[in-house]
Parts: structure tokens; C-alpha cells; sequence
């Protein structure tokens, strides 16, 4: 009996154990394994978004929802630098493209419209996308329309978007991407300012600060050969007013990003110390850092405390970069001084430092000009050669080379010298399916390109009359026949 009770006894213990046991090792793995995948939608919503250098409102500890994301394609003319233009390709009309923020959870509705003045089909990558290509193979959109897609963002950070139509690099070249934030359930630590800084490299024809509106340089894109690098798309984008701010006991953020495509950028701020970094976006966390290294189609999220006041140089520490391609910004902080943390000059030296200022490239080419009223040949050139350089030098390249593979030659081009109510008709309706330009086969898509009847015959007039064609004049009335044939 004794022996009997006993045993019951222990036989409850062991159950008892195992019981505790069991539950105890379940409620870890719930813990550990919260799969955000099944994390329920509470609503719907529209997202903020933002151009640099601001971010939008953080997500603090609102539920998963379903994020609505609009976004639109804009290609359109920008400053470079002081006198110099480009033709940016833009994620909302700004380079970098505007800053998305969600949360771990949430069901992202992505709307892609491609603007209808637009040239070119594009498309969207989103490194915070679990599917083939990132959404590019769901996304990609001519001019004039849109696509949607949605997403489940599973796992936290800071991720790159991009444009991954062909030929891809030349549309990252040309300021196709941004930062995409998913921040984990409850959101990030609570910070005083937080700012959106992307670095990225550019490739023009003429050299850095070789004035007016500067085309893509293919070349020197494939050898790497950057005449910009910048923050935020331009020269300046954070010097001066631009300047971002904070003051004397705050937490600043800095989400940074590095869209390429091509250089690393070794992101340091002269002057502080990155309290925290989040190593390339992700949830590894390194303290008291001076220098990130940020890869092309990566990102990392820092913070630091401002002590002292004062103005802090951002920068690309491949120093001629920041001094003399532009990855060069300022973080003015005001307040109080403290002696103690830093003291200012106590005694003057000879030491001459390069000093935050940019160097100026010397001005030594004219811009052209061109005057109005009735067109001689030589207008319509100069009025044809415009158009070309903001309309068709994308794909047939600056000197009409055209692109290997992707976009036939102009220059010397025997399928154009052969027949030119053929040329007026594939700018006027766009062209598809094969062709063969002295001797290769190409088989793409030409667009329509959306130009008045005078633009067409002024922009064929002006190939015709480069590059060793056959110095063709096309006439406006020559083009409407063309039109009124279809
Ligand atoms: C979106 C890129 C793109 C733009 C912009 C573009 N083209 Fe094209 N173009 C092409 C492609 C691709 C083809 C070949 C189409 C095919 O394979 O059927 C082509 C073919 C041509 C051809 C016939 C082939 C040849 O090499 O002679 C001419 C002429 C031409 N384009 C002129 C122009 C002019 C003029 C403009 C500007 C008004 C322009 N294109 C803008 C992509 C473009
Ligand atoms: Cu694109």
C-alpha cells in the first residue's frame, strides 16, 4: 500500500515535470519562432512616403496592416551640379527614390505607374521582397501604365529598391533606387531626428563640371570610371541650407544607403562616432564605429549622440570623392558648447586643412545656343540635336553607337539610310520584332516616342546629318504623310 502510494506519488512528480517541461519548452519556441508570415493584418493603410533627405513618421508599435504603396515613375531633367543638368530616371521624382517604412507583417500593396511622358519600361526590385526578382518580373510597366503586386516583408531592416529593366546598370546609373525600412514588431529604439542619405555614382560624356545638360556615358560606366559621387542625386544635396540638423543632446539616426552602381562608399561622419550600427541593415548591431562600409545595393542604419555643436562633414572616406566628385554633406548641430568634450582652438597652428568647401572644376567649354523664329537646316539640327540628347541618346547613346545586344546603331546606320518614311514611322509608332542594323540582329522594343510632327522631322534631320549618314532633310509635312498613312 505504503509501497503503492509511493509510487503514484512519484509517477505525479515525473508527469508534473514533464508537463512544466513541455509547456516551458513550447512557450520558447513561440518566442524564438513567431513566424512572420502568419502575423494577422489589422487593417488597411496608406503609406507616407518621403524624399530625401526626410523619412516618414516611424511605426512605433501599431499592428502588421495592409501597407498601400503608390508609387510613380518620373523621368525629368535635374540639377547635377551648379550649370550642369541630367536626365534622372526617379522612383516619385527624387534621387534617391521616395523612403518606404513598414513593419515586419505587413502586406505591402505595390502600385508601380510609369508616368505617360515617360521614354522607357521599368521596373522595381525590392531587396525586402521574398519572390523571384524582388517583384521586377511583376512590376515592369511601360509608359503610360501601371502594375500592382503585393508582398509580406518578412524579415527586419533596411533594404535597397531598384530598377532592373535592361540594360540594368545604366538605369541604376541614371538614379533608379531607394531605401525600403521593415522595422521589427514594436519598431526601432526611440530616436531624436532621423534623416534618408543614399549615396550613388554618376557617369557623364563631358568631365566633372563640364557645363549644361550632360548625357550617360556607357564606357565609363563599365570601366567604373565615376565623374560624380554623391549623396542624395546632386552636388550639394546636403551643404549649406540643405544641411541637416540637430541639436546639442540628441539621438540623431542616419538611414544610409548606396545605390551604385558601381563604388563602395565608406560612409564616415568627420568629427563623430557612430554610437550603433546596424551591419549592412540587418540585426547585428557593432558600437563605436568610425567608418561603415556600405556595399553598392546595400544599406546600414547608424546612430551617435551630437555632444558638441557645430557642423559635421558627412562623407565617402575614398576622400576624392567627398572633395572632388561631391559625397560631401553637413549635420549642423547647434547648442551649448561644452569645454570639457571639446575645447576649440587653444592655440593657433600652421596646419591647413582641405577645408568642407567643394573645389570647383574650371569652366572652359560654351553653352550653345540656340535661337528661335524660322528654322534654316542649321536650326533644325541645333532644335534636333536637343531632342536627341533628351529623348533617344538613352538607348542609341549620345554619339548614336546604340548598345551591343539591346539598342541598334544610328551612326552609320544602313537600315536608316535606306529608307526614310521607315525611320519617320518608328519614331512616329514604334518598332518591334527583329531587325538587322549593319549586319547584327536585334530584336527589342522601340517605344513611341510621344514628339510633334516638326520634332520628329527635326530630330531625324539631325541624325541624318551626324555620325556619317546620308544628310537626309526630313520635313514636318514629310511626317504628317507618314501619320495620315497609318
Ligand atoms: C527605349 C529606348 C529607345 C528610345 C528612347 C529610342 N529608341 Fe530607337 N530603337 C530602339 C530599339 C530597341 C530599336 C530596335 C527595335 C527592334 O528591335 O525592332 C530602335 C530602332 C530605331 C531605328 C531603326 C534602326 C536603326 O538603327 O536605324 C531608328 C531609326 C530609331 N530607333 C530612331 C530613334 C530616334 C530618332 C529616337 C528618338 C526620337 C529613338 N529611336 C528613341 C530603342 C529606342
Ligand atoms: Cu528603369
Amino acid at each position: 500500500m505504503k509501497l503503492l502510494k509511493l509510487n503514484v506519488k512519484l509517477l505525479g512528480i515525473v508527469a508534473l515535470v514533464a508537463i512544466l517541461f513541455a509547456s516551458c519548452k513550447s512557450e520558447e519556441k513561440e518566442v524564438a519562432k513567431k513566424d512572420p508570415a502568419t502575423i494577422a493584418l489589422n487593417g488597411t493603410m496608406n503609406a507616407e512616403l518621403t524624399a530625401p533627405p526626410f523619412v516618414p513618421e516611424p511605426v512605433g508599435d501599431r499592428p502588421a496592416k495592409k501597407l498601400i504603396v503608390d508609387m510613380e515613375i518620373l523621368e525629368q531633367e535635374g540639377t547635377m551640379t551648379d550649370g550642369t543638368t541630367y536626365m534622372y530616371w526617379t522612383f516619385g521624382g527624387s534621387v534617391p527614390g521616395s523612403f518606404i517604412r513598414t513593419r515586419v507583417g505587413d502586406q505591402v500593396e505595390f502600385t508601380l505607374s510609369n508616368h505617360p511622358d515617360n521614354k522607357l519600361p521599368h521596373n522595381i526590385d525590392l531587396h525586402a521582397v521574398t519572390g523571384p526578382g524582388g517583384g521586377a518580373t511583376s512590376s515592369f510597366v511601360a509608359p503610360g501604365h501601371s502594375k500592382t503586386f503585393s508582398f509580406k516583408t518578412l524579415n527586419p531592416g533596411l533594404y535597397v529598391y531598384h530598377c532592373a529593366t535592361a540594360p540594368v546598370g545604366m538605369h541604376i546609373a541614371n538614379g533608379m533606387y531607394g531605401l525600403i525600412l521593415v522595422e521589427p514588431e514594436g519598431g526601432l529604439p526611440k530616436v531624436d531626428k532621423e534623416y534618408y542619405i543614399m549615396q550613388g555614382d554618376f557617369y557623364t560624356k563631358g568631365e566633372n563640371g563640364a557645363p549644361g545638360l550632360q548625357a550617360f556615358d556607357m564606357k565609363k560606366a563599365v570601366d567604373e570610371d565615376a565623374d560624380y559621387v554623391v549623396f542624395n542625386g546632386k552636388v550639394g544635396s546636403l551643404t549649406g541650407d540643405n544641411a541637416i540638423t540637430a541639436n546639442v543632446g540628441e539621438t540623431v539616426r542616419l538611414y544610409v544607403g548606396n545605390g551604385g552602381p558601381n563604388l563602395t562608399s565608406s560612409f564616415h561622419v568627420i568629427g563623430e562616432i557612430f554610437d550603433n550600427v546596424h551591419v549592412e541593415g540587418g540585426d547585428l548591431i557593432n558600437t563605436n564605429v568610425q567608418t561603415t562600409s556600405i556595399p553598392a545595393g546595400g544599406a546600414a542604419i547608424v546612430d551617435f549622440k551630437v555632444d558638441v555643436p557645430g557642423t559635421f562633414i558627412l562623407v565617402d572616406h575614398a576622400i576624392f570623392r567627398a572633395f572632388n566628385k561631391g559625397a560631401l554633406g553637413m549635420l549642423k548641430v547647434s547648442g551649448e558648447e561644452d569645454k570639457t568634450l571639446y575645447s576649440g582652438v587653444k592655440q593657433e597652428g600652421i596646419y591647413n586643412p582641405e577645408g568642407g568647401t567643394l573645389q570647383e572644376m574650371p569652366d572652359d567649354e560654351t553653352k550653345e545656343v540656340v535661337s528661335k523664329g524660322e528654322k534654316s537646316l542649321a536650326e533644325k539640327i541645333a532644335s534636333g540635336k536637343n531632342l536627341y540628347t533628351t529623348t533617344c541618346f538613352a538607348c542609341h547613346q549620345a554619339n548614336g553607337e546604340g548598345i551591343p545586344n539591346a539598342f541598334p546603331p544610328l551612326a552609320k546606320s544602313d537600315y536608316l539610310n535606306a529608307d526614310v518614311n521607315r525611320a519617320i514611322d518608328i519614331v512616329v509608332n514604334g518598332k518591334t520584332g527583329e531587325i538587322i542594323v549593319n549586319g547584327d540582329k536585334y530584336n527589342s522594343v522601340m517605344t513611341k516616342q510621344t514628339l510633334s510632327s516638326e520634332e520628329v522631322a527635326d530630330v531625324l534631320t539631325y541624325v541624318y546629318n551626324s555620325w556619317g549618314n546620308n544628310k537626309t532633310i526630313v520635313t514636318t509635312s514629310q511626317v504628317d504623310q507618314v501619320k495620315s498613312g497609318h
